[in-house]
């Protein structure tokens, strides 16, 4: 298994904000966070390849926004916040060995964050940052793969997936104040803990779960459910709005057909 990850940006205090107010970033500390975290992926026999950064690319540590990828290709988002689609072309170039490419064009927009596949299931969030467009061009490419894609209204927060992510094949842990509950008919659902409205962002790895330390409540919850649980701070890039799915694109690793 493969993981792209994104160094911090010197000016991550320059990135994008949605829903909190601004709070100064320790970029330090912020770093020696994201390595740990990219420590649980190399922990759990993942790959990751840290991809480059600048002072041009405020949000680039949030690479999960810039691509999504199944096994059978990856889509190049067109990220929501002008800002951010400089971003793109790197998270390109990393994945062209793995995979076939697809692009959202204009007038589309999309977050890889809004992007939640379950199987051969797309949830796809029609958010601030992701238009009817962007969801419609998603359906043409994955479609054409056998994926069911669905939209799923997300309000009062960033993504899809601040407010709802996978924790086993058939569970989802979510905050329905965000999304509505119905769009996951078929799913068993945990809630987040009503004092964590931030919790329901976990990383589902192979054979267990990246979760912030940020939420004990939700985390207990998480620990009734036999699921390995590897806990980890990203403090400072939860004050950019970021969490634990943001900071890493994860692929099955294979070359692409025919080479
Ligand atoms: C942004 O607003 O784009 C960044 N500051 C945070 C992006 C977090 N990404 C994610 O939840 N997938």
């Amino acid at each position: 298994m493969r993981a792209i990850t994104r160094e911090i940006s010197p000016s991550i205090g320059r990135c994008e904000l949605a829903h909190l107010a601004r709070t100064p970033i320790d970029v330090p500390r912020a770093r020696m966070q994201h390595e740990r975290y990219e420590r649980c992926l190399v922990d759990a026999g993942y790959t990751v390849e840290r991809l480059r950064s600048g002072p041009d690319l405020p949000d680039a540590v949030f690479v999960e926004d810039i691509a999504v990828v199944v096994d059978e290709c990856a889509v190049i988002a067109r990220p929501g916040a002008v800002s951010r689609r400089a971003e793109t072309p790197a998270v390109a170039e990393a994945l062209r060995p793995y995979r076939m490419l697809h692009e959202i064009a204009p007038p589309a927009t999309l977050d890889g964050g809004d992007v939640l596949i379950v199987g051969h299931l797309a949830l796809v969030g029609r958010s601030a940052r992701t238009n009817d467009a962007g969801i419609a061009q998603l359906r043409i490419v994955l479609g054409s793969y056998g994926y069911d894609v669905r939209a799923v209204p997300v309000g009062g927060c960033l993504h899809l997936k601040s407010a709802v992510t996978t924790v086993s094949d058939d569970t989802l842990l979510v905050n329905r104040a965000w999304v509505p509950a119905g769009a996951f008919a078929g799913f068993t659902l945990v809630d987040v803990d009503p004092d964590e409205p931030y919790a329901a962002n976990a990383l589902r790895l192979v054979d267990r779960i990246v979760y912030p330390t940020a939420f004990p409540k939700t985390l207990a919850r998480l620990d009734t459910l036999g699921v390995r649980v590897e806990a980890t701070d990203l403090g400072e890039l939860a004050k950019a709005e970021g969490a634990v799915t943001c900071c890493s694109v994860i692929f099955a690793e294979r070359v692409k057909d025919g080479e």
